[in-house]
């Protein structure tokens, strides 16, 4: 069988980084909320592409609190695709992106994974400027950018196929 896919997703606290992976995993927006992640959770899923086959995903959500910064590279290091989130309603939360990527810096630059933008919350409204996304992706080998919403279902499931399936054209170079 196919070796898992690795993915793990960081970004500022509160940004809705654990709503989004249960919206993905239950298809549901978690109605009492969820509390803020300690260290990471971990969860595996198995999805259906497109053309039929399945793949297994193993998924590392980490909580936002900047001491976890520090235990980032050690789990992340060896991952496939990195999910970078913000939320358009606090925009020190994109520049904060900065410093997750310092921390797994060299993956990054060495385009060792694949690496996605993704900005949640899109029920509430608000935008980000076109122009800062760019500078953002203008910076980083950001492969894919998304607006999403766990309230709505917004581009949830989209996330992961589209990783799932650069992932896998990725291995096949
Ligand atoms: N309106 C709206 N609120 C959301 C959405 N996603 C998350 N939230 C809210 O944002 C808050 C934080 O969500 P979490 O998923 O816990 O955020 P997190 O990024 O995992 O936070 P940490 O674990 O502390 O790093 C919660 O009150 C959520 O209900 C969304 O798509 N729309
Ligand atoms: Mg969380």
């Amino acid at each position: 069988m196919e070796r898992p896919l690795k993915v793990v997703i960081a970004g500022e606290k509160r940004v809705g980084k654990s709503t989004l992976v249960h919206r993905f995993i239950h298809n549901q927006f978690p109605l009492r909320g969820l509390r803020s992640t300690v260290g990471f959770d971990f969860t595996i899923k198995t999805i259906t592409l497109e053309d039929g086959a399945t793949t297994v995903i193993h998924l590392f959500d980490f909580g936002g609190e900047p001491g976890y910064k520090k235990i980032f590279p050690q789990y992340a290091s060896d991952s496939d695709g990195l999910i970078l989130a913000f939320d358009p309603s606090r925009e020190e939360t994109l520049d904060a992106l900065h410093d997750w990527i310092n921390v797994y810096d060299q993956r990054v630059r060495k385009k060792e994974s694949v690496n996605f933008l993704v900005s949640t919350k899109a029920d509430l409204g608000i935008s980000t400027s076109p122009l800062k996304i760019n500078e953002f992706r203008n910076k980083y080998p950001i492969a894919e950018y998304f607006k999403t919403s766990a309230l709505t279902g917004e581009n949830t499931q989209r996330v992961f196929q589209r990783m799932a399936v650069i992932i896998q054209q990725s291995r096949k170079k």
